[in-house]
């Protein structure tokens, strides 16, 4: 075994990547993640240590290099973020000499700098251990990868930021038990709510509310630029600076909730989304025939024969080899003047479909629908709400949430978030009294717009538990996100989650048992149609 990588749905035979990811992740890069996590835990560890003696040190309390540090590292080592061996070794350098610090104020007080060695999943014997480590793990990923969203805007959460510094220092301390590697799962999942309300906080009060949009998907007849991932600063940036160049900005994938946002509207060359979920942009770049900037996950290696790998820049926290990364400037601004010369040689986008999509369901967009949409709930028009967001992936059986869609009733509407949403928002599944059957609210951070908008369902219908409403999860998980997602859904109350299309190859039976008896958790059967009957009784 060369690696051992499970942090994702796609893990090889639902255990484990061991050879090379299915990802395209491979060994070197594996194990320089491993080591970037690892040395993010030693410099919580010794923050802690440094925390709990009062001794004042610069990297402690309100300076956001700490905090900025650890969540760029841990988004670096997300599933498709990050491939480029430099740029993680970089980010180790960056990590290890902040440990120095750190240190000289431990010894400069006689205390001990001693810092127990795990590197890698498998440093923990015990499978439950393991399970829990990991399962926290990833949900603090996730939430770094949000947290590192909202702090471009300069909103922080010190609470939170705090809560990942003093736990991951807990991930490497043997006396912590299964239970209270438990206690502080459902803990992280407290602090996943935190990150993912400050993000919202962070995009809503940057870019105002998401109101309903059409958005085009076919294209124009400029050179273009596309971007994917999630970090909607960039795009800003990006909008700024491509303003009467003769450039039309396209959104792929987790971008495409971008249009929904107001400010983003005044924006004539900003003229719609290209394509579909990440892993179809392996065809859809080729006959984008434009630039692509990569702000997050997901990155796809591109194939041998690919066109265009060349035209491709990365930025944030991804980076792939070969492709060119543009680092933020010293005043705090990325300058994309190059990715602009490239786009202006190339030519317009290949047509790949006409029409458009509508979206921009988020909570404040819905509480304005409010009347409307309670009335079809009392009406009986609206029977059942199907939760549906997450991730997308490129795996066959994924097909089931296209069918599940199709063969829902046509009372039932789906509530969306994230690139899942591909799998059937343009299926024109039609509407109830004017409500559309799929309400997107955005990406994978706003299925916190879902549970809000939930959670406000309750307190209209006067309920004393959120599960009593009627709504079914049938979340499509992939990447650490959607951990982050699930925990904070579970901190939140609701219970019955169903998880597809596999449960995550990190949950030892024990931890999935305890998932099970204590949130009723589930899985998907495969067959749409029988577990629309099986979840309707
Ligand atoms: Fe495998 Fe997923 Fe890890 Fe990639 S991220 S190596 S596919 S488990
Ligand atoms: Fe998708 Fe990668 Fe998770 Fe943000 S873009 S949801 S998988």
């Amino acid at each position: 075994m060369s690696m051992f990588c499970f942090q994702c749905q796609e893990a090889a035979h639902c255990t484990g990547c061991t050879i090379q990811g299915v990802c395209g992740k491979k060994e070197d890069t594996a194990g320089l993640q491993d080591k970037l996590v690892y040395e993010v835990k030693k410099l919580c560890y010794l923050v802690t240590k440094v925390r709990k003696n009062g001794i004042v040190c610069d990297r402690d309390s309100k300076d956001n290099t700490l905090a900025d540090t650890i969540m760029h590292s841990l988004f670096i080592t997300i599933t498709n973020a990050n491939f480029d061996n430099t740029a993680i070794q970089a980010q180790i350098n960056e990590v290890i000499s902040l440990q120095g610090r750190v240190t000289q104020k431990l010894v400069a007080n006689g205390i001990s700098v001693e810092v127990p060695v795990k590197v890698g999943v498998l440093s923990a014997e015990n499978e439950d251990v393991r399970s829990l480590r990991e399962l926290i793990t990833y949900g603090i990923k996730g939430m770094s990868a949000y947290g590192r969203h909202a702090a471009n805007l300069g909103f922080y959460d010190d609470e939170a930021n705090m809560f990942i510094v003093s736990t991951l220092a807990k991930l490497l301390d043997d006396s912590l038990d299964g239970a209270a590697l438990t206690g502080l799962a459902l803990e992280t999942g407290k602090y996943s709510v935190s990150i993912m309300a400050l993000l919202d906080k962070a995009n809503t009060t940057t870019y105002g509310h998401p109101v309903i949009t059409k958005v085009n998907i076919g294209v124009k007849t400029n050179p273009g630029i596309i971007i994917t991932g999630h970090d909607l600063k960039d795009l800003e940036e990006l909008l700024i600076q491509t303003q009467g160049k003769g450039i039309d900005i396209y959104t792929h994938s987790e971008m495409l909730p971008a249009h929904y946002y107001p400010a983003f509207k005044k924006y004539p060359h900003f003229v719609g989304n290209y394509g579909n979920a990440w892993w179809k942009q392996v065809d859809e770049f080729e006959s984008f025939k434009g630039a692509v900037l990569f702000t997050s996950n997901c990155i796809v290696p591109p194939r041998p024969n690919s066109t265009y790998k060349n035209r491709c820049f990365t930025t944030g926290s991804a980076g792939f080899p070969g492709m060119k990364y543009i680092p933020m400037g010293a005043n705090g601004k990325i300058d994309f003047s190059e990715i602009i010369s490239v786009a202006k040689t190339c030519q317009p986008p290949v047509e790949i479909e006409k029409g458009e999509i509508i979206g921009g369901f988020a909570h404040n967009q819905v509480f304005a629908l409010a009347d409307a949409v309670v009335g079809a709930v009392k009406s009986g028009a609206i029977k059942q709400f199907y939760v549906m967001g997450g991730c997308d992936g490129r795996h066959k059986e994924r097909e089931y949430f296209t069918e599940f869609a199709k063969a829902l009733p046509l009372d039932a509407v789906i509530l969306t978030a994230g690139c899942a949403k591909y799998r059937y928002n343009k299926l024109n599944l039609g509407d109830i009294g004017g409500i559309p059957r799929v309400l997107d609210a955005g990406q994978c951070n706003d299925c916190y717009s879902l549970a809000v908008i939930a959670l406000k369902l309750k307190e209209v219908f006067e309920l004393d538990d959120v599960n009593k409403l009627p709504i079914t999860f049938n979340i499509g998980w992939y990447e650490q996100k959607a951990v982050t997602v699930l925990l904070a859904l579970l901190h939140l109350g609701f219970k019955n989650v169903n998880l597809g299309p596999t449960l995550p190859a990190f949950l030892s039976p024990n931890v999935a048992k305890v998932l099970i008896d204590t949130f009723n958790i589930g899985g998907i059967s495969g067959d749409a149609k029988a577990d629309i009957a099986r979840w309707a009784n």
